[in-house]
């Protein structure tokens, strides 16, 4: 299996919130007090949140559902229900994360720590106690929590290197990472050697922070379009802040070698602009002057890039070191670049929704009616207390579900079937 798993699907759900609770104090002078039903708890919330302990999204290959507790129902004596606990999961740092159903991108978390809210849980319902009113002292009913947020994610990695290394396959980028860090990349002498992004830390000479070098698969020839393995890996590259475009300086067609990498990264949109330094590798296959007079050549066409050869094999450092000095201070110009952080600043999907909808159908005379909301309110109904009964048909009415059913062509004495509990219709329902 690939070890680089860089997209992924997940399923999140926040919890619900506790139920309300009906319930009287009881005394023993007072055997039927005030109310003292307690409000149930919130759901618990789902954050993500970037980690740098994270490279991959190897992860979520595992373990794609992922539900906060709900809240717990509120008790007797006034008791508040316990909140459900928030659920944090970690993704790594350069994760993109968007709605499957909306398409929106909900952020971009591309520091250490950030975090975001992407279900908010139910509230808690309320108790009697609290539903209590100068004009409505006692009353019988309480209400049921609120519904937790379900929603489908894509998480996309983007690793955000400082540089980037690329080059047709077989170039030697993997040879100059294995250079330039201390990763160990798997080199061979024939193309798509490197299956998946490599990175490594340029250590800085006098301590101080390094830079994060990537190594990504060898592009070919319409890579943008999905040939080859390079364009998969592509998107790993828009945010670098420059490039290193290798080219092996042995062979024949090296300015098209060149321009047909160029061509790939214009194709995938925005990498055409980053600027570039061009080496070209393995410069120990020829004599010196063979070897600066090609990069004569290059530097010629490339005006704008700085032109060097390089060599990794074991032994020479040709070009080593001018490279890290280059990149180094490139690094250091654009240290104080923007990073491109974002989080959305509304994203409704996130919040539980105030949604009584229903729908209703009929079997013979039972009339079934499905909703979220209405099999809650009748989940915190106390069937054996008519008063709490009266006031579920109330917040019924209120909803629409009896003029539903009428139009559905209800008459007296038929069944309704709500959250798995039947009722009769009949004249209290109006
Ligand atoms: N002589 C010589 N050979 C080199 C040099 N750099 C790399 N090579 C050889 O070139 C071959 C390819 O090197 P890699 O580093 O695997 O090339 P790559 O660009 O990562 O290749 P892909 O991962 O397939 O895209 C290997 O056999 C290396 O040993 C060099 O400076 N001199
Ligand atoms: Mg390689």
């Amino acid at each position: 299996m690939n070890k680089f798993l860089d997209e992924v699907i997940i399923d999140i759900a926040s919890g619900d919130g506790g139920n309300g609770a009906l319930a009287w104090r009881r005394e023993k002078y007072e055997p039927m007090g005030g109310p003292a039903g307690g409000n149930g708890g919130r759901g618990g919330n789902v954050y993500l949140v970037a980690t740098r302990d994270m490279r991959t999204l190897l992860d979520f290959h595992y373990k794609t559902q992922f539900e906060a507790p709900h809240g717990q129902k509120g008790g007797s004596k006034n008791k508040t229900g316990r909140a459900g606990e928030d659920l944090i999961i970690k993704v790594p740092v350069g994760t993109v994360v968007s709605d499957v159903n909306s398409q929106k991108v909900i952020a971009d978390l591309t520091s250490q720590e950030q975090k975001v809210l992407v279900a908010q849980g139910g509230r808690g319902g309320r108790g009697n106690a609290t539903m209590a009113t100068p004009t409505h002292r006692a009353p019988h009913h309480c209400e049921p929590g609120e519904a937790g947020v379900k929603r489908t994610l894509r998480l996309v990695l983007k690793l955000i290197a400082d540089v980037g290394l690329v080059g047709l396959p077989n170039a030697g980028k993997s040879s100059l990472l294995q250079r330039l860090t201390a990763a160990k990349p798997k080199i061979a002498d024939y193309p798509f050697t490197t299956l998946s992004p490599n990175l490594g830390v340029v250590p800085a000479p006098y301590g101080g922070d390094g830079f994060v070098i990537a190594d990504i698969p060898g592009l070919i020839e319409g890579a943008a379009q999905g040939h080859g393995l390079g364009h998969k890996f592509l998107k790993h590259i828009e945010r670098n802040r420059l490039l290193v475009h290798l080219v092996d300086i042995s062979q024949e067609d090296i300015l098209g070698s060149i321009n047909i990498v160029n061509k790939e990264l214009a194709a995938w949109g925005d990498l055409k602009s980053l600027p570039q330094i061009i080496l070209l590798s393995k410069t120990d296959l020829m004599l010196d002057e063979e070897a600066d007079e090609k990069v004569e050549m290059i530097q010629k066409e490339f005006p704008d890039s700085t032109v060097f050869g390089i060599s990794c094999m074991t032994g020479s450092n040709k070009g080593l070191d001018k490279l890290k000095k280059l990149l180094f201070t490139e690094m250091e110009k654009r240290a104080s670049e923007p990073q491109h952080e974002f989080i959305a600043e509304e994203d409704e999907d996130a919040l539980p929704k105030a949604d009584s909808s229903f729908t209703i159908t009929q079997e013979k005379n039972v009339f079934y009616v499905q909703g979220q909301r209405q099999e809650r309110l009748v989940a915190v109904t106390h069937l054996k207390d008519p008063e709490s009964v009266q006031y579920l048909y109330t917040v019924l009415r209120k909803m629409g579900v009896i003029d539903a059913l009428i139009q559905s062509g209800i008459e007296p004495g038929d069944d309704v079937v709500i959250g798995g509990v039947p009722f009769t219709f009949g004249e209290d329902w109006s």
